[in-house]
């Protein structure tokens, strides 16, 4: 036995004790399985680049040793021959090097042994009440949570789906027609044929399936890998390569099963995707009284699998290891922090080095209670990635487990127990580190150490002076709980931007907006917002933008951006001061549109560290609004000035979207075309929203603060 070192709790008042978890009872042991490490693949080089073929075929996956029978899923592989037993859980990991030219043939093969098309493996639930109290003992759950079909609507079509796949490689600045567009699928026997030039700062990246409408349950039957570009500033920094290096990558999901009496169609424990409608009432099982009357749309499952298996644990040294962990979850988001085996928290000195698009400018300490409103976490919205160094070195002979306390649907905020929704998080579990004897292969990095080789803070000040576009989304979920993303169009009149007087009625296509240091609302017209529209974004190849995002939904989306890697300059806290319902257009209120203005009791929002670097996925909670520096632009592997990049060379057609897929598939998705500027200039016409962003000069969003003016410093970087 090795020797034990005591664990150190947290002695200040943050972080509050993990939300209790829910009375039921755990459907199989936690920590029995080991984690599963997928095989680290690289390209075949050839004269014209290298070369990797990857086929997507159909498997049956022990998710943990506990459930008597195999899960069927769909799982990408790099050989077609039959595979070993047991057989692999998630797909391999594909390691290039940067600037790698890399040739990849996605082969579609999910077929049945006699050639025809695969059952998509899914078993869909439809119409599930939000949450349900049990009248035996009282409890509040989500059905979500219950064993298979419980009051869920079988959804038939849903296994009606065919194998038909699209890849993208989510984070890779990929030309448009290797981005994976959700339209272009292929069926079996048809190959998606896609060269990514891997020309970016070495990162965690990941591929999955992105097929129109039906995203959520091609990656939820597992089509999901992870991506890794490696380059020479890791190797200088001499950080942890490989799992025998003590890189462990882990990949984040939930899932739900069925049980055997669900349907005779479908056999036990095999994945079930079950969601809520929006708008469904709650009801109560035998009689109880109803709680709440918002059913979600996004899956929440009870079972958390990390690279394939529930709840696995691995056995570490007591060593710094480098953990990058990936959200691959359809809409969970997980909020990871270390405890004891009763959950209480404890401190493992945690050093985040990189976040979507690479290192940061220098090490972050998550433990940093003064800087972070939730020290020792980390906290991954779906399609979000962190590169963290850990010290398992003062937990030596301890068992170490991570956990999650993040609430679902995420708000910001922990999961809080007296909230019946606090129900979607069945059990905080997420995996287990048996950390075993010392060992010193690695060490933390000193605090102030460079990790690139030059880093330029991004601030607004410094992009303004590129006299940038500016664009408005606008996250709205409308009365009939469909989620947009609705593009707003500054209302000019004569080149001036109008402003609303505050007393008219505001037409429900309208959205007024006071930002703080804006004297008045400013106007806008709120463009068609389902993915089929037109286009209304076209962005100058070369060009930085900026992009506010504002949510007037309830809920955080995670803002996913293809093609590019941004900046996040500020987050402001907004108050929704009017809105009609669209059916209801003659309310006594008299207004419609959206009316909102910065929120003055609130605290303009200090950023999080961990947001500080690249990102190309970004939370937007509810109230905010965001700030986001848009580079269109290449930059090298270092962090340079927004004015020293130079263009991209990437054209076409890419997307924006949110990445809880059960959003992304139900219209939170939208185009946006990248041209060479010189062309733009031969363009006939563009969308409405293309009116110059302001023919005024820009006035003082931020700059000319007013009363506000001393808030200000920390936002501007
Ligand atoms: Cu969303």
């Amino acid at each position: 036995m090795n020797q034990q070192e005591p664990l150190v709790y947290y002695a200040w008042s943050d972080p509050q004790p993990l939300p209790a978890a829910p009375a039921l009872p755990l459907p199989m042991q936690p920590y029995v399985n080991e984690l599963y490490v997928p095989p680290m693949i690289q390209p075949i080089p050839s004269t014209d680049g290298a070369r990797l073929r990857i086929w997507m075929v159909p498997a049956q996956a022990q998710l943990h040793s506990g459930l008597p029978n195999r899960t069927a899923i769909w799982t990408y592989r790099a050989s077609p021959d039959a595979p070993e037993d047991p057989q692999p859980p998630v797909g391999p990991t594909i390691e290039v090097q940067q600037g790698q030219r890399t040739h990849i043939a996605w082969v579609n093969a999910l077929t049945n042994p006699d050639g025809s098309f695969a059952r998509h493996p899914v078993a869909a639930v439809r119409d599930l009440p939000a949450v349900v109290q049990l009248a035996e003992s009282g409890t509040v759950h989500a059905p979500q949570n219950l064993p298979g079909f419980t009051l869920g609507q079988y959804d038939q079509a849903a296994r009606q789906v065919p194998p038909w796949t699209v890849v993208h490689l989510h984070g890779g600045r990929t030309a448009a027609d290797a981005d994976g567009w959700p339209e272009s699928g292929c069926y079996p026997g048809q190959v998606q044929s896609s060269i990514y030039d891997n020309q970016q700062p070495g990162t965690l990246l990941w591929y999955h399936d992105h097929a129109m409408a039906i995203t959520r349950l091609n990656v939820y039957a597992g089509l999901a890998g992870l991506y890794i570009i490696r380059d020479p500033q890791e190797h200088t920094l001499q950080l942890p390569r490989g799992a025998d290096d003590h890189e462990l990558l882990l990949l984040v999901q939930d899932r739900a099963l069925t049980q055997a009496s669900d349907h005779p169609d479908i056999g036990a424990n095999q994945l079930l995707h079950k969601t809520g409608t929006a708008g469904a009432d709650s009801i109560a099982i035998d009689g109880g009284p109803d709680h709440v009357d918002q059913a979600p749309m996004e899956f929440f499952g009870p079972l958390t699998l990390v690279n394939g298996r529930i709840w696995p644990r691995a056995t570490v040294q007591a060593d710094v290891y480098r953990l990058r962990i990936l959200n691959g979850a359809n809409a969970r988001t997980f909020r990871l922090r270390f405890t004891d085996t009763d959950g209480n928290p404890v401190v493992v000195p945690l050093q985040m080095i990189g976040s979507d698009g690479g290192l940061l400018a220098r090490p972050v300490d998550l433990n940093d209670g003064a800087q972070r409103g939730y020290p020792g976490t980390i906290t991954l919205a779906p399609a979000e990635r962190v590169d963290v160094l850990v010290d398992f070195g003062p937990c030596s002979g301890q068992r170490i487990e991570l956990r999650n306390s993040a609430s679902s649907p995420f708000d910001g905020a922990d999961a809080d127990a007296a909230n019946p929704l606090a129900a979607f998080l069945a059990y905080p579990q997420v995996m287990r580190f048996d950390v075993g004897a010392r060992s010193e292969r690695h060490q933390l990095l000193p605090w102030d150490q460079a990790l690139l080789a030059s880093a330029t803070p991004w601030s607004y000040e410094a992009v303004r002076r590129l006299k940038p576009v500016e664009r408005l989304v606008a996250l709205v979920e409308n009365d009939q709980g469909v989620l947009q993303l609705v593009e707003c169009a500054p209302l000019a009149d004569g080149g001036h931007q109008r402003h609303w007087d505050g007393q008219s009625r505001l037409p429900i296509t309208q959205l007024a907006l006071r930002q703080r240091g804006d004297a008045q609302h400013r106007l806008y017209r709120m463009l068609p917002g389902m993915f089929s529209d037109t286009v209304n974004y076209l962005a100058r190849d070369g060009d930085v933008e900026i992009w506010k995002i504002i949510n007037l939904s309830p809920d955080t989306h995670p803002i996913h951006i293809h093609l590019i890697h941004f900046k996040l300059l500020a987050r402001d806290t907004y108050a929704e001061v009017e809105r009609v319902p669209e059916q209801n257009p003659t309310s006594d209120s008299a207004a419609g549109g959206y009316a909102i203005h910065f929120d003055p009791a609130a605290d303009t929002i200090a950023l999080d560290p961990a947001e500080t670097g690249w990102k190309d996925t970004i939370r937007v909670n509810p109230s905010e609004l965001v700030v986001l520096a848009m580079p269109f632009r290449a930059y090298a592997a270092t962090d340079t000035a927004p004015e020293q990049g130079s263009r991209l060379y990437r054209t076409g057609r890419y997307m924006y979207h949110c990445h809880i897929l059960e959003h992304e598939d139900h219209e939170m998705m939208r185009p946006i075309v990248v041209m060479p500027p010189e062309v733009i200039d031969h363009m006939h016409a563009v969308g409405a929203s293309q009116i110059a962003p302001s023919a005024e000069p820009p006035t003082g969003w931020y700059m000319d603060m007013g009363e506000h003016g001393d808030s200000m410093d920390g936002m501007m970087g």
